[in-house]
C-alpha cells in the first residue's frame, strides 16, 4: 500500500456553514457542466472518508448514515478492500471475463453459492450494477421457464433501466416522461403493515389472497418470475408482515414461478444477518445482490439455482465490465471484513442503539408514526398519528437541519415522508449515538414549531 493517510477523527465538526466555500464554487462548476437530471441530497463535495466520517473539501467532518446509499458497509476506505484493490491494481485492470479469464471472478461466484440461504447446487452470474442483476435475473427466469410475465409488489423498487423501471412503483421521480416501459410487468399488494386498511394483523392473510388474485387474472402459469424485496428500501423500508415472504415462497412453488429476492440494498449484513431473508427463514431461486458487495466498487450479482443458470444459452449472459477484476478484488475484501461475525454484531448493535434514541419519540411527539427496519437498516416515518397523513415537508425539513449540523440521512418513501438511516457498520458508538441524538433533536424541534419555520 502506498498511501499515507491517516486515519480520519472519528467525530462531527463543522469549519464552515454547510455547503462551505470550496463546496459552493465547486457545485456552481457542476451545474454548468453536469446534467441537471441527476439530483443532489447534500451539495457538499467530499475529500475523504473513512468508518463513519465524510470530510469535505473545506475541513468539514460529517456523521455518515448513508454509506452511498447502502454500499460502503465495510467502510469507504475499508483496509481488506483498500489492500485487495491496490494488489489488483498493479496487476491488470481489466480484460473482460468474457475475453479471457481470472480466479477471483470464480471466487466470488464461490462465496456467494456458499453464504447465500439455500441448500442446493447454485452458481452465479457477476454484473456491474444493480439494476442489471434485475435485468439479468428476468432473462434467466424467461430463459428457464419460457415464460414471459413478470411479478412485482406495491412499493418496490428495482432500478432505472427500461425494465426495472417498468418494475419500480413510485412514478416521480423514477418514471416520469421516460415511457413506454417494457409489458408483461404486474404488480401485487405489498404486506406493508403500518397503512394496511383493514389492520396490520390481516396484512399477510389479504396480500397474498391479492398476490393469488393478481396471478390469477393474468395467467399464473405464464409467470416467468415473482421479485421481491425483503425489505424495501427507496419504498420506504418497509418490513412485510410476519408470513408474507414464506406464503410468497409458497405461492411461486405452486405455480412453477421462480422466486426472485432482491437483496440489493439490504442483504451482505446490513440487516445483522448476512441476507435480510434469512431473518423470515425465506430461500429464493434466485437472489440479487449488489451495493455493499464490493464495498463501493461497481458489482453486481445474480446467485442461484444451477439448473436455472445454466439454462441460458452459452453467450446469452455477459457485459463488458460484468465482474471487472477490481471490483471482484474488492469484493474478496468485503468478504474478509464479514468473515469473523463482527460486523453482523455491530449491524444488531446499531439497531438497539438507535431504537433507544429515536422509540421514545413515538409517544413524545405527535409526527412519529413507526420506527421500523432491521439491524443497520432503520427508519423513521413521519405521519400525523390519529390520520396517518404523510409528512414529507416535515421530513425533509428535518433532513436539512440534520444536514445543517453534520448529520448525513437520505429521505424515502413512496410518500417521501421516510428518513432511513444507514450508516456503516464500522461507525464508533460515540459517533452514532451523536447523529442520533442530533437526529432526534431536529425531531423534536419539527415537532414544537411549524414546519414553515423550519425550512430555511
Ligand atoms: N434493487 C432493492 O435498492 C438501488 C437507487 C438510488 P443500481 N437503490 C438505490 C437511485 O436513486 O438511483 C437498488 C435497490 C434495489 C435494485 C436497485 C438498483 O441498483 O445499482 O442503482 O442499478
Amino acid at each position: 500500500m502506498t498511501t499515507s493517510l491517516s486515519p480520519l477523527p472519528q467525530s462531527r465538526h463543522l469549519a464552515t456553514a454547510l455547503p462551505g466555500p470550496k463546496s459552493a464554487l465547486l457545485h456552481s462548476q457542476r451545474v454548468e457542466q453536469v446534467t441537471s437530471g441527476f439530483g443532489i441530497t447534500l451539495p457538499v463535495f467530499i475529500d475523504r472518508a473513512d468508518r463513519g466520517i465524510l470530510q469535505d473539501v473545506d475541513g468539514n467532518r460529517l456523521v455518515d448514515f448513508a454509506s452511498g446509499i447502502a454500499v460502503t458497509s465495510v467502510g469507504a476506505a475499508n483496509p481488506q478492500v483498500r489492500a485487495r484493490v491496490a494488489e489488483q491494481l498493479e496487476r491488470f485492470t481489466h480484460t473482460c471475463f468474457m475475453v479471457t479469464e481470472y480466479e477471483s471472478f470464480t471466487e466470488v461466484a464461490a462465496w456467494l453459492n456458499k453464504h447465500t440461504p439455500g441448500d442446493f447446487e447454485k452458481r452465479t452470474a457477476l454484473f456491474s450494477t444493480g439494476s442489471e442483476a434485475v435485468e439479468n435475473a428476468v432473462k434467466i427466469a424467461r430463459a428457464a421457464t419460457g415464460r414471459q410475465k413478470v411479478l412485482v409488489f406495491d412499493d418496490a423498487y428495482h432500478g432505472r433501466t427500461m425494465l426495472t423501471m417498468a418494475m419500480t412503483a413510485k412514478e416521480n421521480p423514477y418514471k416520469k416522461n421516460f415511457g413506454p416501459f417494457p409489458t408483461d410487468v404486474y404488480r401485487a399488494p405489498m404486506a406493508a403493515p403500518l397503512r394496511w386498511s383493514t389492520g396490520a394483523h390481516n396484512a399477510t392473510a389479504e396480500a397474498l389472497a391479492g398476490v393469488e388474485q393478481t396471478l390469477a387474472e393474468h395467467d399464473a402459469e405464464n409467470f416467468a418470475a415473482m421479485v421481491i424485496e425483503p425489505i424495501q428500501g427507496e419504498g420506504g423500508f418497509i418490513v412485510p408482515s410476519s408470513g408474507f415472504l414464506t406464503g410468497l415462497r409458497q405461492i411461486a412453488t405452486r405455480h412453477g414461478i421462480v422466486f426472485v429476492i432482491d437483496e440489493i440494498q439490504a442483504g451482505m449484513g446490513r440487516t445483522g444477518a448476512l441476507f435480510a431473508s434469512e431473518h423470515e427463514g425465506v430461500v429464493g431461486d434466485l437472489i440479487l445482490t449488489a451495493k455493499a458487495l464490493a464495498g463501493g466498487l461497481p458489482l453486481s450479482a445474480v446467485t442461484g439455482r444451477a439448473e436455472l443458470m445454466n439454462a441460458v444459452h452459452t453467450g446469452g449472459l455477459g457485459g463488458t465490465y460484468a465482474g471487472n477484476p477490481l471490483a471482484c478484488a474488492a469484493a474478496l475484501g468485503v468478504f474478509e471484513a464479514f468473515a469473523d461475525g463482527t460486523l453482523l454484531a455491530n449491524a444488531r448493535a446499531i439497531e438497539a442503539t438507535a431504537r433507544a434514541a429515536l422509540e421514545p419519540l413515538l409517544t413524545g411527539t405527535a409526527i412519529v408514526a413507526e420506527v421500523r427496519g432491521r439491524g443497520a437498516m432503520l427508519a423513521v416515518e413521519f405521519a400525523d398519528q390519529d390520520t396517518l397523513e404523510p409528512l414529507p415537508d416535515l421530513a425533509k425539513a428535518i433532513a436539512q437541519r440534520c444536514h445543517e449540523q453534520g448529520v448525513l440521512v437520505l429521505v424515502c418513501g413512496t410518500y417521501g415522508n421516510v428518513i432511513r438511516l444507514l450508516p456503516p457498520l464500522v461507525i464508533g458508538e460515540e459517533l452514532l449515538a451523536d447523529g442520533l441524538q442530533v437526529l432526534a433533536e431536529s425531531i423534536l424541534a419539527a415537532d414544537r414549531e411549524p414546519v414553515a419555520a423550519v425550512v430555511v
